[in-house]
């Protein structure tokens, strides 16, 4: 049993000419101009992600990738999250956008390629690209192969000049950009959603440093980061009343089991969000209600009543941290905005 998690070589293919281009969502009459949108797919082969669950559900304390977390049903469940009054992240991430957008647009300056990581809907970008003043190219990093056809469909058709190149990819591994090769221009990365906060804190430094080293010097990186606050008000926000946060960590369990064949039972699991205020973050588990048995890959892992899976962390900064960080990694934070309230930041650095 092969239990590493990196595969020795990850292999470029172009995916669109052959099974992605049998799908008729390229096709149909709603989207006629941008039959030529090519998804470029870089692994993660599925080895490589089953061998991270099985990885994380080995450990004493045991966790699962919150990467999975978006298949298609689970992305429907996280857009749903962002409309709940409770989340306040999208929509106050979405206004500081919104009233900032000339400033913004002003500091990333005119053609420029923009890169944006997990893209899933591609909804902010369209805040930029109304403001920005002629974007060369945009290229959506994303995991979900079905979600960025549909997406970038979409953008192709409301943004005509943009060049749109898609990228299936799992970026929180390293990334090698062939078709931006030869284009000669400014290199600006989006990160919004404050995914950033996903990450562990020595894994943010080393992926804030890969985004560096891809956009190159004198680059951008606009990224949404939330901050520490209130804890009542963290724990409404993962603890929303109508249970869609629940029902989206749960559906985790049956990505997991369509994907790689396991036998996680839902109804044996139960979703828990608690703010770690030492570590300043939240914690997301599923509880296992039982003493259980689960099989994956003809492993057996054994739950007790009440153990934890941690399915995901969403760290809080504050502003100073967040500098240092960024400091670490090799950008200069050039400018930030928040709300009012000082609920969520959007920052821009610049890399040095
Ligand atoms: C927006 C992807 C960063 O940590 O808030 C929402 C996802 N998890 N509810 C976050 C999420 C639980 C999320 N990100």
């Amino acid at each position: 049993m092969r239990l590493t998690a990196s595969a020795a070589q990850r292999i470029l293919l172009r995916c669109l000419s052959s099974e992605a281009g049998k799908s008729n969502s390229l096709r149909s009459p709603a989207a006629p101009s941008v039959a030529s949108i090519h998804v470029e797919a870089i692994g993660p082969q599925l080895d490589d992600l089953r061998d991270e669950v099985l990885l994380g559900l080995a450990k004493p304390a045991k966790e699962l990738p919150c990467k999975l977390l978006y298949d298609r049903r689970g992305s429907a469940l996280f857009d749903q999250i962002c409309q709940l009054d409770e989340y306040y992240l999208t929509r106050t991430e979405t206004a500081i956008m919104q009233q900032n957008a000339a400033e913004i647009a002003a500091l990333i300056g005119e053609r420029c390629v923009l890169i944006e990581y997990g893209s899933g809907s591609s909804s902010k970008i369209r805040i930029l690209l109304d403001h920005l003043r002629e974007p060369l190219s945009y290229l959506p990093i994303d995991l979900s192969k079905d979600q960025l056809l549909q997406s970038t469909t979409a953008i192709a058709a409301a943004y005509p000049r943009l060049k749109v190149l898609p990228l299936c990819a799992d970026y929180t591994q390293p990334l090698v950009l062939t078709h931006l090769a030869e284009v000669v221009a400014r290199r600006v990365a989006f990160f919004p959603g404050s995914t950033i906060g996903n990450f562990h804190l020595h894994e943010a430094e080393g992926f804030l440093r890969r985004v560096r080293e891809l956009i190159g010097r004198q680059g951008g990186l606009l990224i949404g980061v939330d901050l520490k606050k209130d804890p009542g008000l963290l724990h409404a926000a993962y603890n929303d009343s109508a249970g869609i946060t629940a029902e989206f960590n749960l559906n985790l369990l049956a990505h997991i089991n369509s994907r790689f064949g396991s036998d996680f039972r839902l109804d044996q699991f139960a979703h828990q969000a608690q703010y770690n205020e030492r570590l300043g973050r939240i914690e997301m588990h599923l509880i296992s209600l039982a003493d259980q048995v689960v099989r994956l890959a003809d492993i057996k892992f054994r739950l007790e009543a009440a153990e934890p899976i941690l399915t995901e962390v969403s760290y809080k900064y504050d502003l100073d941290q967040f500098a240092t960080l960024a400091t670490r990694a090799g950008f200069g934070v050039q400018r930030v905005w928040t709300d009012s309230a000082q609920l969520f930041s959007v920052q821009y650095l610049e890399s040095r």
